[in-house]
Order: C-alpha cells, then sequence, then structure tokens
C-alpha cells in the first residue's frame, strides 16, 4: 500500500506515524508512506502557502497552485495514484467501508488543508475525493490523514500481526465490541463474569455475541440496522427484547 501524504506541517504527519502499527508496516515494507512538504512547490520568496480570499472575508485561502505541483511530481516520481483525497469537513464521511475501499486501491494521495480551507480550484482540478473524519471542526487535515492512514493500514495483510483479530473487529462484524477482561478476577467486587471463566467455549461465543448486540442495541441503534445478522444474532436479539419487556 502505498501513501502520499502533502501538508505544511509535515512534523505532524511525522510525530503520528512514529509508532504503532502504522510505523511497523512501513519497517517490514509493507508500507509505503512519504511525506511532503507543501512549500517545496511555493516558487515565491516567502514560500507561501495561502493568500487572502477574493470576495473579502475572514482567515486566509491555502493556495492551488503547490498542490497542483505537488501532485504532478507525486505522479511523475511515485507512479500514478488511485484517488486523490481532500481532508475537509465538507467531506463524505468517513467510514470503515471507506477504510475497506482504500485499502484495495494500491495507491492512496492525501491532501492536507489549513486555514479556511483550500481553493474550490484544488477540488475541480486535483482531488479525485472528498472525505471528512467526523462531525466537529478541527484546525487542518494532517489529524485526519493520521486517522485515514491507521485505519486503512490495519486492513493491509500483515500489518496487524493476527489476521483473525482485524477479521473479527467490531466494525467490520457491524456491531460494537464485546467487554474484554483480564487478570485479576475480581477488582473492588467487581467480578469476571463466570461463563468467561467456565472454558465452555461455544457459552463464551453467545455470552460474547450476546454482550456486543445489548451494547449495540443501546449506544448505536442504528448501527443494528446496517449489520449483517445471522439467525443466532436474530434469536439473542429476540431473547434482549423479551429479558427487556420484562417477560422473563
Ligand atoms: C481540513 C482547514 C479548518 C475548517 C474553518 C477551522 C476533516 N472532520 C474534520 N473536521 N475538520 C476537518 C478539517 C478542517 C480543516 C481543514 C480538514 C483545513 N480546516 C477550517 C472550516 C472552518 N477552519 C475535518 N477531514
Amino acid at each position: 500500500m502505498k501513501f502520499d501524504i502533502v501538508t505544511i506541517f509535515p512534523s505532524m504527519i511525522e510525530a503520528g506515524l512514529a509508532d504503532g502499527v502504522v510505523s511497523r508496516g512501513m519497517d517490514r515494507g509493507l508500507i509505503d508512506l512519504a511525506i511532503h512538504d507543501l512549500r517545496r512547490w511555493t516558487t515565491d520568496r516567502h514560500r507561501s502557502v495561502d493568500d487572502q480570499p477574493y470576495g473579502g472575508g475572514p482567515g486566509m485561502v491555502m493556495k492551488a497552485e503547490p498542490l497542483m505541483r505537488a501532485v504532478d511530481e507525486i505522479r511523475a516520481t511515485r507512479g500514478t495514484p488511485d484517488a486523490v483525497v481532500l481532508l475537509s469537513p465538507q467531506g463524505r464521511t468517513f467510514r470503515q467501508a471507506e477504510a475497506e475501499r482504500f485499502a484495495s486501491l494500491g495507491h492512496v494521495v492525501l491532501l492536507c488543508g489549513r486555514y479556511e480551507g483550500m481553493d474550490e480550484r484544488v477540488r475541480d482540478l486535483v482531488a479525485t475525493e472528498e472525505i471528512s473524519i467526523g462531525d466537529y471542526v478541527l484546525s487542518g487535515g494532517e489529524l485526519a490523514a493520521l486517522v485515514v492512514v491507521d485505519a486503512v493500514s490495519r486492513l493491509v495483510p500483515g500489518v496487524v500481526g493476527d489476521e483473525q483479530s482485524v477479521a473479527e473487529d467490531s466494525f467490520s462484524r457491524g456491531l460494537l465490541d464485546y467487554p474484554h477482561y483480564t487478570r485479576p478476577a475480581e477488582i473492588a467486587g467487581h467480578r469476571v463474569p463466570d461463563v468467561l471463566l467456565s472454558g465452555h467455549h461455544s457459552d463464551v461465543r453467545r455470552w460474547r455475541r450476546k454482550a456486543a448486540l445489548v451494547r449495540t442495541l443501546d449506544r448505536r441503534p442504528d448501527l443494528i440496522a446496517e449489520a449483517t445478522l445471522d439467525e443466532e444474532d436474530q434469536s439473542l436479539l429476540d431473547e434482549i427484547r423479551r429479558e427487556r419487556s420484562g417477560e422473563v
């Protein structure tokens, strides 16, 4: 998987990638990630990446031309990317399905803005898509790019040690995760549920599946509608609803 990140704050990206699964994937040659300082493609004495907005108003706008030159050079030196992604609050929301789609592509360029955002011509001429990581206001695209790189990289085979755990991850099943416990068996009167100590693997599996359904129903009912539920899940859901109606 190849990533190119264009930013005026390369050290922010470096810091975010210094540890963890992405840096290990880079060390192991599974991820080829290059960070590009946008100022390299400025031409004026002050290396300007921003300018005042036409029409007036507060703040500054990122100039289009340095970004256009940056992507041209990335194309020439690193190959034609499958996607050029503009991170912005106006983008469609980045979800697990998007992460899976990016992971299926070979080469993704991520463009990070600052200030009030990018000159609209970046959307017209450079970006192939526009993504937001969620409905809150960040100061720039760098943290969003790190989020995207992390979510996509862990789907690249070999990046996360345990393929099984990636496949079983809560969002790949469309449900929230079940509760996890490790030693000791009791803390301040809070005991680990007996079933998890029982050694009955099918009981453990059923308990976890039910707990995941309970959590999802309580915290993210919107996900239930989208989840792929098998017959066992359906009967567990019925069981939960019966328990809650006071029938049991
Ligand atoms: C890129 C500049 C800041 C945004 C004026 C504050 C993504 N989910 C997300 N939230 N925010 C961003 C994001 C914010 C950015 C830029 C991404 C470039 N800003 C601007 C508009 C209002 N300032 C984001 N992905």
